[in-house]
């Protein structure tokens, strides 16, 4: 029996960068999921009897909330629901199930990379059919949809068994509960090289992949294990937890800490080091002695997907986020095809995609991705470099450095302040707009101010504008100081300073990259008034 519930808005369900995020009771208060899930439905056209991808990462909450996701469904008239056993589907899974059944689009129940348990992070997200990031209409759509909603559809069933593969109705509409890892494995069977992989795993090449008690474990038993013949004890921290065994299942630096120091343990270290984050889509990427920035990651694979099955025939353009380096730039010049610069977030890069115009797609937070899928895909990023390991027989550091050698290399780093006061941040940039104007032409120390601005972007296929996207300093000889707000975080502000500097000298090329970079890091300070303003001494993260 359908039920139609009457509710209240809550003022506060405005998706972020990635989709609705909030703390665990914020989502337990009634009516909150049910709202913002009727919201997403009420912004949507013509989907009766269509089909539904509905899973999550496994975090706490990620059952109750994927139950109430299906009934909600059916009472809405969908006419079948696709959902992962157990309630799992990584992020980039999602999207390939999406597009691979044609589904009308997907809800993934998410908080990505920052952590879970009864009192940490939760986050729902919609997909559009092309099995990407709603884009910024429809995101807004939502947003304006729950702010008035007063009621929402609901089946009283009851709950049903998710661990069981197989197909049960509620309702009159079909439930597939399908298994989360096959369709993925297979799509990336299609991509790469196994053959060439397992060969290079035979000759004894020893990697370690830390799956963070996060959604990529299952994924990463089964190909990199299974299907490409590593030794079993590869996939580390494989069972998917839901509060990721108390860590942050975030692959950078700080919280994959055990693993960068591994990689840096001299000889003895593994030849291949890499990461994913708590919704799979994120990539680490550390080779023997060597941590490769994920502004790098992106520009190497650009210049040798071409070696992998699935780009044998070369890419069409690259996007990058515009706080990522421009090393993919230089690759993008020379390869001789398209480069795009666009906002943060997964979302924006999905129209260049479906248009064709580009193949590879990154962002600094350690995002790549192509167009197997719409979201950026953590297992594929590694599986590619695999691919280019197996084919050149070279090791990473030799491959990192011979790149540089070519493009030059861009120094590069993110410095974030979490948890800031928000009145505190917003000052911060507000401050900084002000000065926008009179910035182009000031010398600070040895550096002269080319360019500043507030970034918009024009999507050059729907013609939608994005503005305030972050405020950008450019500076003469190509370095670059870029302010943001996050817009995943859950408490207070996060300030995001990126950083960098590009240096062609290829003798130059060895420097650690705080030190290359400190001029730049004081002019920041300089500039934002970054300690006075939010009161740290010291970012909280430095990636
Ligand atoms: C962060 C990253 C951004 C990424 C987003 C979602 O956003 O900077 O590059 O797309 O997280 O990633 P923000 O607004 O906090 O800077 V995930 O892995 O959370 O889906
Ligand atoms: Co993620």
């Amino acid at each position: 029996m359908i039920s139609t519930v009457a509710t209240t808005p809550f003022g506060d369900q405005k998706p972020g960068t990635s989709g609705l995020r909030k703390k665990v009771p914020v989502f337990q208060q009634p009516n909150y999921a049910e709202n913002f899930i009727q919201s997403i439905f009420d912004s949507l056209e013509n989907f009766n009897g269509e089909t539904l991808v509905i899973g999550g990462d496994g975090r706490f909450y990620n059952r109750e909330v994927i139950q109430k996701a299906i009934k909600m469904a059916a009472a809405n008239g969908f006419g079948k629901v696709l959902v992962g056993k157990g309630g799992i589907l990584s992020t980039p899974a999602a999207s390939h199930v999406i597009r691979k059944y044609k589904a009308f689009g997907g809800i993934i129940l998410s908080a990505s990379h920052n952590p879970g348990g009864p009192t940490e992070d939760f986050g729902i997200k919609y997909n559009i059919g092309n099995g990407g990031p709603a884009p910024e209409k429809i995101t807004d759509a939502i947003f304006a949809r729950s702010k008035v909603i007063d009621t929402y559809k609901i089946v009283d069933a009851t709950d049903l068994d998710l661990d069981v593969i197989g197909s049960v109705t509620v309702e009159g509409m079909a439930v597939e509960v399908i298994d989360p890892v096959a369709d993925y494995a297979a799509l990336m069977e299609e991509l790469f090289d196994f053959g060439a992989i397992r060969n290079l795993f035979g000759l004894g090449f020893r990697m370690v992949f830390d799956a963070m008690s996060a959604v990529t474990g299952p994924y990463a038993k089964e190909i990199i294990e299974r299907r490409l013949g590593a030794p079993e004890g590869t996939v580390r921290n494989f069972i998917p937890l839901p509060d990721f065994g108390g860590h942050h299942p975030d692959p950078n630096l700080v919280h994959a800490k055990q693993l960068y120091d591994e990689m840096m343990a001299g000889d003895a270290a593994p030849d291949f080091g890499a990461a994913s984050d708590g919704d799979g889509d994120r990539n680490l990427i550390i080779g023997k002695g060597i941590f490769v920035t994920p502004s790098d990651s992106l520009a190497i694979l650009a210049a040798n997907a071409d070696l992998a099955p699935g780009y044998a025939g070369g890419i069409a353009g690259i996007a990058r986020s515009m706080p990522t380096s421009a090393a993919a730039d230089r690759v993008a010049e020379k390869l001789g095809i398209g480069m795009y610069e666009t906002p943060t977030g997964w979302k924006f890069f999905g129209n260049l995609l479906d248009a064709g115009k580009v193949t590879i797609c990154g962002e600094e937070s350690a995002g790549t991705g192509s167009n197997h899928v719409r979201e950026k895909d953590g297992l594929w990023a590694v599986l590619l470099w695999l691919n280019i390991l197996a084919v050149r027989g070279e090791n990473v550091l030799d491959i990192v450095t011979q790149h540089w050698a070519t493009y030059g290399r861009n120094y590069y780093s993110r410095h974030d302040y979490e948890e800031v006061d928000s009145d505190a941040a917003n000052g911060l940039i507000a401050a900084l707009r002000a000065k926008l104007e009179s910035l182009p032409g000031t010398k600070i120390g040895d550096l002269t101010v080319t360019a500043a601005d507030d970034f918009a972007y024009h999507d050059p296929v729907d013609q939608s504008v994005s503005k305030n996207q972050g405020i950008r300093i450019l500076f003469e000889g190509g370095s670059r100081i870029v302010f943001r707000l996050s817009g995943t975080g859950t408490s207070g502000a996060t300030l995001r300073v990126y950083i960098e500097r590009y240096e062609p000298d290829a003798s130059r090329h060895d420097l650690e990259t705080q030190a290359a970079l400190s001029d730049l890091i004081a002019t920041a300070e300089s500039i934002a008034d970054i300690r006075v303003r939010t009161g740290r001494d010291a970012p909280s993260v430095i990636t």
